[in-house]
């Protein structure tokens, strides 16, 4: 059967209000692993003048009761497709609901269920209906009070949202907790957590004075990993009061560790819960890059609380009001943190690193992601399922926006606009257009074409071209725009696209810019707005022909297109006192000469190339940091989108030979850096440290794929002997990017060394299924990841595991995913069928790896297509994974 026939699509222009407000919500819990007893008790109200029924959301749940003020519901009761629907006899109602929930068997994680022998929820966007009938959509705010009942011995700690109102001790070694939460606030931020916990605590004074609890509960025996996850909320606390003078509004603020959870984290208010991977962090089991997640993960759901939960979304379409703007503030909150970190004289150096790695991370997911068949804007107008919708798109495009609103209005602007937001909407549940009419009034700035970002999707495109005039001293640059047709949207209107620039003279400093019209020269970087279709803008003064350097910091979310020769992007790269637009000359010089290696096999990797390589390495001025991600190649995923059509073998070919050919040429170099690179000392989570430590990975990286006996020696030593994990595994991954054969030894010796430790498997089933074959002889990885779904700590079940096994190959190992043989797509089909029947939403993220299959060779394309097919036709496929296959098949 063809699922894709069945969903139904939901429109953003269907939304109306709600017939009746839900003013509170009692909840009662009988908590127990396989029957959970539901009381829930709504005091309902009809909106003044509105009519019709109260409808009830439900989903997998057992109805025991349903009563309407005290009274057998009857007649005034109906079942409908989504659940039921009442229609009390007066304007006021209390409706007492009594439903039957089985945490065990509820595999979906989503709604009430048992991870390790505890009991979690997770709401958001539609889990509330799997627990109770309610209406379950983000702008019923309701006070909601909770009672939890349970066994003292298995359920030793109850939780729930809010503050603590009582709690006791209940005959047959039972207790309970009642939970109060004095914020009014929608049925996807509800949260309960029944476990056997230990908490780390802390007790600081907000802003205006008051104390507030800060805890951080984790499965006893982990407590030496919860410093970190501390340390950032404390950090993130602050920062919201400096930055924005948002203060915490509760007594205490509780984040809760949970081994199987779907995503990163989840913002319920007063009580996060959070994927252990995002939490749990000590040197010897956590790498610097799991540091710095912890940290940005923390301050993301803390600085929901007030975008997102205090003022939330109307509806799911506005989805990016809370998403895009909490992104925006976690990475301006994690920027802030490495600059102080680093210190006034590489303050700037650090921020940049943040800002390329964001930016990477947006080209990689979302770039992409906008030229498939999933493609929408940051605010969607329809969708089948909204969980497929918790996008790179929502979620880095959508903070994108919100930063190019910061920089034409500037921090105080922005800052203004954030206020009149707060102090116009706090308490409400509001839509995307009201934060930019906050921004534009606080500002008397008309942002109506702006607008145009929350409605159009794709990539835009800015063409860039200059032309010197000598005579006149004059040099004008050309911008010109465009967006290609996305599907359901052919044609695009110009947007308003903040263009940094600056630009270089032939001695490699930037110019004082004086653009026509203005009295003096000013500074060497000026944003432009580009708002037509095409625009000039006059440079005056220019006495040689200058280079220019455009979108400095990435200022907007574009592609940027200009010619450019080689040697220009070797002076750039050498150059551009902009760090962003230097790692960007570096990654386009490498994406032109590593596709031009793809397409001819016997080429031989350009002098001239090698030698911009070289300078790089060689400049010791430059933070290690900066270098470790100028001198890393692409991302097979990026190259992929650029290759047309994409032929992942002759792609994984050239990057082999480009490797080689820095690891090779730079041995020295490489091996020099190492050595005085070494951090001495104890570990500590510190920009500095962390860049010289990623550096010096990365030489042993290009020296064991270059096969140099002394790299693989030093890669060897390192994973044997360190004592932080950013090293042990930066030695094994070097060994195994290698065709060494003391990889497999290392291999199994880290299993032994972390065989009860999950987070630290995790990364080890992803560096094998993510692994590329350096020696030819090597089995497929394929066979490889099959067999490591034998390893007792592998399960299905658990998305940390998925997602580091089935993930990492799908999307992280395309030579190795799109055998010719077709056996990387049929193992997809398997795996998404299997996944789906337990948990879609992870089904479906995973099913996302070959959307784009449009792009690949007619040969691969055959070979997707059947596999997309078999899977739109298995058996009781979900509404998730419909969506994504019917749209790829359809796209
Ligand atoms: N708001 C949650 C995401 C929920 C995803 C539901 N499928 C985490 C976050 O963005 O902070
Ligand atoms: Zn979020």
């Amino acid at each position: 059967m063809d699922n894709t026939l069945q969903t139904p699509t939901i429109l953003r222009s269907d939304y109306r209000p709600l017939a009746w407000r839900v003013e509170s919500v009692e909840l009662d819990f009988r908590l127990d692993a396989e029957q959970t007893l539901v009381t829930s008790r709504l005091a309902c109200v009809r909106v003044p003048g509105a009519s019709g029924p109260l409808p009830l959301d439900g989903e997998d749940l057992e109805l025991v009761s349903l009563r309407i003020d005290g009274a057998e519901a009857g007649e005034c009761m109906r079942r409908t497709e989504r659940g039921l629907e009442v229609t009390p006899g007066s304007d006021t109602a209390t409706i007492e609901i009594v439903t039957r929930v089985n945490p065990a068997a509820n595999t979906t994680l989503s709604g009430l269920y048992a991870s390790k022998g505890g009991l979690f929820t997770q709401c958001e966007a539609e889990g509330f209906r799997r627990i109770t009938y309610f209406p379950d959509r983000p702008d019923v705010m309701a006070r909601y009070t909770v009672r939890l009942e349970a066994e003292q011995a298995s359920f030793p700690v109850l939780l729930s949202n809010g503050n603590l109102v009582d709690s006791g001790e209940l005959p047959g070694d039972r207790h309970y907790a009642v939970w109060e939460d004095p914020f009014p606030k929608p049925s996807y931020l509800f949260a309960l957590v029944a476990a056997d916990l230990e908490a780390m605590e802390r007790s600081v004074e907000t802003l205006s004075g008051r104390e507030v609890l800060l805890q951080v509960w984790v499965e006893p025996g982990n407590l030496d990993r919860a410093g970190h996850a501390m340390d950032s909320l404390v950090n993130a606390l602050r920062w919201d009061e400096e930055t924005f003078g948002l203060e915490l509004d509760l007594d205490r603020f509780m984040i809760v560790v949970v081994a199987d959870f779907n995503m990163g984290a989840m913002e319920n208010k007063g009580l996060n819960i959070f994927n252990a991977r995002f939490v749990l962090a000590r040197p010897d089991t956590a790498t610097d890059a799991d540091f710095e997640g912890i940290e940005s993960v923390v301050a993301h759901e803390y600085f929901h609380n007030w975008t997102g939960n205090r003022v939330t979304c109307r509806d799911w379409f506005q989805l990016t009001l809370k998403e895009g703007l909490t992104v925006f503030r976690d990475q301006q909150f994690s920027a802030d943190m490495l600059a102080r970190a680093a210190g006034a004289e590489r303050e700037a150096s650090a921020r940049a690193v943040k800002r390329i790695d964001d930016f990477r991370g947006l080209r990689a997911a979302q770039f992409t992601e906008d030229s498939g068949p999933m493609a929408h804007p940051i605010r969607p107008d329809s969708y089948q399922e909204i969980n497929n919708f918790y996008t790179a798109t929502v979620y880095e495009k959508g903070a994108a926006v919100i930063r190019m609103q910061h920089t034409l209005l500037g921090a105080e602007g922005f800052r203004k606009g954030m206020n009149l937001y707060f102090e116009r909407h706090d308490g409400q549940a509001v839509t995307c257009d009201d934060f930019v009419a906050a921004m534009a009034d606080a500002n008397d700035r008309d942002m109506t074409q702006f607008m145009r970002w929350y409605s159009q999707a794709g990539t835009p495109v800015v063409r860039a071209s200059g032309q010197w005039d000598a005579d006149a001293r004059r040099y004008t640059l050309t911008l010109a725009q465009h967006t290609p047709p996305t599907p359901g949207q052919p044609e695009k209107l110009p947007l308003v696209i903040p263009v940094a620039v600056g630009l270089i003279g032939p001695d490699g400093n930037d110019l004082p810019l004086r653009l026509e019209g203005d009295s003096a020269a000013g500074a060497t970087t000026r944003v432009l707005e580009l708002v037509e279709a095409e625009q000039h803008f006059v440079f005056e003064d220019v006495d040689a022909e200058p280079v220019p350097s455009l979108l400095r910091g990435f200022s907007a979310p574009v592609l940027l297109e200009i010619d450019e020769s080689d040697a220009r992007l070797a002076f750039r790269m050498a150059h551009d006192a902009d760090p962003c637009n230097r790692w960007d000359a570096a990654q386009r010089y490498a994406e032109r000469v590593i596709l031009a290696l793809a397409a001819k096999a016997d080429a031989d990797v350009p002098e001239a190339f090698l030698d911009a390589w070289g300078a790089l390495l060689a400049d010791e001025s430059l933070d290690p940091a900066f270098v470790a991600l100028a001198a890393t190649l692409p991302g097979e995923g990026w190259l992929l989108e650029r290759m047309r059509p994409a032929d992942p073998a002759p792609l994984r070919a050239a990057l082999m030979r480009v490797m080689r050919a820095i690891g090779e040429r730079f041995a020295d170099q490489w091996l020099g850096l190492y050595q005085r690179l070494e951090v001495r000392g104890p570990y500590r989570y510190h920009p500095a440290d962390a860049g010289c430590r990623a550096l010096r990975n990365l030489a042993l990286r290009y020296l064991a794929a270059a096969g140099n006996e002394d790299g693989l020696n030093r890669a060897e030593t390192q994973f044997e002997y360190a004592e932080n994990m950013t090293e042990q595994f930066g030695g094994l991954a070097a060994l195994v990017h290698s065709a060494s054969p003391v990889a497999e030894d290392a291999l199994d010796n880290f299993h032994t060394r972390f065989s009860s430790d999950a987070l630290v498997l995790d990364k080890w089933f992803a560096l094998q299924a993510g692994a590329w074959r350096w020696d030819e002889a090597a089995p497929p990885v394929l066979e490889r990841v099959k067999a490591l779904m034998d390893d007792p700590a592998f399960k299905l079940t658990n998305p940390n595991k998925v997602y580091s096994l089935l993930g990492a190959f799908f999307r992280g190992n395309p030579a190795e995913f799109h055998a010719a043989d077709g056996s990387g797509h049929a193992f997809w089909a398997e795996q998404i069928i299997a996944l789906d029947a337990m948990n879609p939403q992870v089904a479906s993220r995973m099913a996302r790896s070959l959307e784009n299959w449009r792009r690949y060779t007619p040969a691969l394309q055959t070979s997707i297509r059947t596999q997309l097919e078999r899977v739109r036709d298995a058996d009781g496929l979900s509404p998730d994974v419909a969506e994504v296959v019917g749209k790829a098949l359809v796209g």
